[in-house]
């Protein structure tokens, strides 16, 4: 049974209304009535107990939030035992939940958003959000007392009327019956764009890109890649974040178009990044229009450290969207592009307001860029998950790979959207039900080449067999001019691997199993990844 309680404040004090459901399976919807108010807290309880070998999954807040399957007396750490000065230098607490979400950091508590599930064996217990307009659904689950906890996101909010307290989905079954049960009810058509592999320019030169290297790795590219695959230039090609009408002159002296004519040539789709809901300290946009930055408290919000730190863009300031209006077209019209990575997008929505939640404002972020992209591909990141179902075409589901296995050792304390090979294939791995359902997932990129990494042969092997297995997106950031006749070999052999069929992850076992051109085959998963 699940006991709710919604607390408003009223202009006649406190009010408060409770309830219970007692049919917990399928789509529950609990609505209540209020007086005009201000939403307190809704909250909902149910008891739920979980055996010794059970697995508790909690979904994290954004795509880079690091969240594996826990056992019942694991905990999430959080920024827990960081030195307030870190966090607050790199503003650690900005690129997750922490700012609004409380870590009690104790053995047995895990807490997620939009959907959790508890797994025994391939018997799973899913229970998922079915609407996240009215506030994020937070599941703080704690297995000491058997207990799970739901909390609809939304204090702050004005209400009056009908609330949808909880739009919640319950399924228990297998695998595949709980979660097509779950996007059955959500009424999420099937993603339309079909699966992509190519180039991303981020993990081997970073920042330091021109036209120059791009048409270098171009190069690189028509030697291998097949026809219709993607170029996808990432960050660095502006001058500033946020500062996107023109590329840095410096590093594009002929401005984009020339180069994505040369990408069309070479038979690829041409992609570009940008951040739309941020902007860098010092950037243009940022200098000349103060106005435009989300104020929060008096000031802006700081999203990060990246850049030398970063700022929220207010989405209900006109100027703002017009602004991203003229961007987009500059993009796609005079430029010519047919795909956009859109990134760090949880600047749009550290906050709600009285008129709208924070999960609603990140929607609605979402719903506008789909509009203004109409008619071309989005690749999502660093974005709330649910937020971003049904709205982008494609969509990260994990951090960002590092050039090693779990970066450097001082960086592995930090905030759970670090860097880290390991991580990012662990979440590929247990967010692997979306692809297909929600969007086309993008694991990260995967890599063969010898130079600028630290990876063994078994690790790369490890993380280009499972992106190809359980991802739609399938990038490199290689140069495949050095890649030998072997390399060549492996990497059309990955390739055929996408289309493997029936393919089963089965963590206790640590494999995953799939049939490739009619034969059974066996991924074994490493001690060191699943972390035993
Ligand atoms: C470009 C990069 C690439 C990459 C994106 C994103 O938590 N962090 O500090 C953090 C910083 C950067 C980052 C991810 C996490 O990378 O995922 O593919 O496009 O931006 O700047």
């Amino acid at each position: 049974m699940l006991e709710w309680t919604v607390t408003a404040d009223a202009p006649d004090g406190p009010v408060s209304v409770r309830g219970s459901v007692t049919e917990l399976s399928g789509p529950v919807h609990v609505v209540c009535s209020l007086p005009e108010g201000t939403l307190r807290q809704v909250t909902a309880a149910l008891p739920l107990t979980v055996e010794p070998d059970e697995r508790i999954f909690m979904n994290g807040y954004q795509t880079w939030t690091y969240c594996p399957e826990y056992g019942p007396k694991d905990r999430i750490r959080g920024l827990h035992g960081l030195p307030r000065s870190v966090v607050d230098r790199h503003g650690l607490d900005r690129y997750g939940d922490y700012h609004f979400v409380d870590y009690p950091n104790k053995p047995g508590l895990t807490h997620g958003f939009s959907w959790c599930y508890f797994r025994r064996g391939e018997r799973y217990r899913l229970i998922a959000s079915l609407d996240e307009g009215p506030g994020y659904t937070l599941f703080r689950y704690d297995a000491g007392r058997g207990e799970l906890r739901v909390e609809r996101d939304c204090a702050g909010v004005r209400c009056g009327g009908e609330l949808h307290a909880f739009d919640l989905y319950f399924a228990e079954g297998g695998e595949d019956q709980v979660f097509d049960g779950w996007f059955g009810a959500l009424g999420l058509p099937a993603p339309s764009a079909p699966p992509v592999a190519g180039y991303s320019s981020w993990y081997n030169r970073y920042e330091r890109i021109d036209q120059a290297a791009m048409q270098a790795d171009l190069a690189g590219c028509r030697t291998l890649l097949e026809p219709g695959d993607l170029f996808q230039i990432d960050d660095g090609w502006e001058s500033a974040v946020g500062d996107w009408m023109e590329p840095d002159g410096r590093k594009f002296p002929r401005g984009l178009r020339p180069l994505v004519d040369e990408i069309h040539a070479a038979g690829f789709q041409a992609g570009l990044w940008l951040a739309p809901f941020v902007c860098r300290k010092g950037s243009q946009v940022m200098t000349a229009h103060p106005g435009w930055l989300l104020q929060v408290e008096g000031g802006p919000w700081l999203c990060g450290s990246n850049w030398g730190g970063f700022y929220s863009l207010d989405i209900d300031n006109p100027e703002v969207t017009d602004y991203l209006r003229r961007v987009f077209d500059r993009v796609f019209r005079e430029w010519g592009f047919d795909l956009v990575k859109l990134d760090f997008l949880y600047g749009a929505a550290p906050f709600g307001s009285e008129r709208e939640s924070r999960a609603g404002r990140m929607i609605r972020a979402m719903d506008f860029l789909r509009q203004v992209c109409a008619g071309k591909r989005i690749l999502g990141c660093g974005v709330p998950l649910m937020p971003a179902f049904g709205r982008v075409d494609y969509c990260r589901v994990s951090c960002d790979v590092s050039l090693d296995w779990d970066d450097k050792w001082r960086n592995r304390r930090t905030h759970r959207e670090r860097v880290s090979t390991r991580q990012a294939i662990g979440n590929t791995i247990v967010r692997r039900q979306l692809n297909g359902r929600a969007y086309l997932s993008d694991p990260d990129v995967f890599f063969l080449r010898e130079d600028n990494l630290r990876l063994s042969w078994e690790q790369k092997q490890l993380l280009a067999r499972v992106n190809a297995l359980l991802g739609g997106v399938y990038l490199t950031s290689d140069d495949p001019a050095d890649y030998d006749e072997t390399k060549r070999d492996v990497y059309r052999r990955l390739r055929a691997l996408r289309r493997a069929e029936d393919v089963r992850v089965d963590l206790d076992r640590g494999r995953i199993c799939y049939r490739l051109e009619g034969k059974d085959e066996v991924l074994e998963l490493p001690e060191k990844l699943l972390g035993r």
